[in-house]
């Protein structure tokens, strides 16, 4: 389309390696790195490539991986044998140790190349924020929140998010973390926890014992350890099943232009994870494209460099979607493309109707009911505000 043009004061950049979508976590396995194509050829059947700097990215290298994992951890990711193969007899209980292998985290072909090359793609971001050659970084392959230092954990291995977050720390005196993942990002907030120079924002289903991964509580901040700067810097939003555009919007930006006005960050890193859309595979809750995209024009009004990822998606045409929607936010054409889904989009026959913005009704057939109530929206933006008399400012 000749209508999308670059915008106009400031750069967005995609970055993408297309070899990480031939990746497979198995038939049933919810994460379908393909969703990225379908993402991809949604972005480009719109035009949007013309008006971005697109970045065809390397895979992180070992050194890389090691500003944030354990060598250990690494040397076992890169030599596992997949699971087709003979168990690795001479390392019986590291599958266990690392968490790898079980049905979450399961060890497929390639599993190293897949890992570094999502790292390699956030990195890649992250440092073109740092460089300032780009004012909006976007990394759809990135966003896996969960994986900590020396353990995977829900479908993440290589944190690139907390690698993406050390580059800019480089450059940056304070990076605020956004994520918008229908899951808690703990990997994150635990790499964070002893600094006040990262702030980290969840806002995920909460319910222990029932949903994954059970933790970030309303008043879980960071531990309130003796002298620890990074206490109050992390802060979550525990949700019920259900929330709606309307309640999610006005909590979200509640909530991010308050943390803004106190914690003032030089950069935000936003987890766009599309598992919180209405319809998702796994999510619970009612939010459409229009509101989960709402979020990233309310960060990206606030003037500050960004670095976009991706995260978790469990129904391929809706997390397509939701990106393409949001890359078109971060070039400024959001109102210029045509809310019909391009005839010529490869595998437009996914989409099943035909718009950016399916109705609740035609996603759900009956939406989900909502558990959450304004007196408890209310409350949390309330406890949110408390802790943010204890962030300088
Ligand atoms: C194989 C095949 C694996 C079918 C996993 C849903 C499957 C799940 C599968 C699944 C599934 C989870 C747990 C329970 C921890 C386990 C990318 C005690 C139909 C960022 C990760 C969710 C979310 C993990 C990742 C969760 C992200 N839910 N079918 N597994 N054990 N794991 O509950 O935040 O989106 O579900
Ligand atoms: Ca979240
Ligand atoms: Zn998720």
């Amino acid at each position: 389309e000749s209508n999308i043009v670059r915008p106009k004061g400031y750069t967005v950049s995609y970055h993408a390696n297309p070899e990480m979508e031939k990746h497979h976590f198995g038939q049933t396995h919810p994460m379908k790195p393909w969703r990225l194509t379908l993402t991809k050829s949604l972005v480009s059947a719109y035009g949007m490539p013309f008006a971005m700097d697109n970045y065809n990215t390397r895979a992180a290298t070992y050194e890389e991986l090691k500003s944030f994992h354990a060598s250990d951890y690494l040397d076992y990711l890169a030599t596992a044998p997949p699971e087709d193969q003979p168990r690795d007899i001479d390392n019986p209980d590291k599958e266990v140790k690392f968490n790898l292998g079980g049905s979450d985290c399961p060890l497929f072909h390639g599993l190293y190349d897949y890992c570094s090359m999502s790292a390699g793609s956030s990195m890649d971001a992250a440092r073109k924020i740092c460089n300032k050659q780009s004012d909006i970084a976007i990394a759809w392959s990135g966003g896996l929140h969960h994986a900590k230092r020396s353990e995977a954990s829900g479908f993440c291995y290589i944190n690139d998010i907390v690698l993406g977050i050390l580059q800019l720390l480089r450059c940056y005196p304070r990076v605020l973390y956004i994520d918008i993942d229908v899951h808690h990002g703990d990997g994150v907030e635990e790499a964070f926890f002893s600094t006040d120079r990262v702030m980290t924002v969840s806002f995920h289903k909460y319910q222990p014992e029932v949903f994954f991964p059970g933790t970030g509580g309303l008043d879980d901040n960071g531990p309130k350890s003796e002298h620890n700067p990074g206490a109050h810097h992390a802060i979550n939003v525990p949700l019920n099943d259900g929330i709606t555009d309307e309640q999610y919007e006005s909590l979200f930006q509640g909530i991010i232009g308050k943390i803004n006005e106190h914690f003032r960050p030089s950069v935000i890193a936003l987890q766009c994870g599309a598992d919180s859309l209405a319809g998702d595979r796994l999510g619970r809750f009612n939010l459409q494209v229009q509101g989960h995209g709402a979020c990233v024009a309310f960060c990206k009004r606030l003037g500050i460099p960004m670095i976009i990822f991706g995260g978790g998606g469990y129904t391929p045409r809706n997390v397509a979607r939701a990106w393409a929607y949001e890359t078109s936010i971060a070039i400024d054409c959001q109102d210029k493309i045509d809310p019909i889904i391009p005839q010529h989009a490869p595998w437009r026959e996914h989409f099943i109707h035909e718009t950016l913005f399916p109705t609740l009704e035609q996603i759900l057939g009956e939406p989900r009911a909502n558990r959450n109530t304004q007196k408890r929206l209310q409350e949390i933006v309330q406890h949110v505000h408390e802790q943010l008399r204890f962030v300088a400012h």
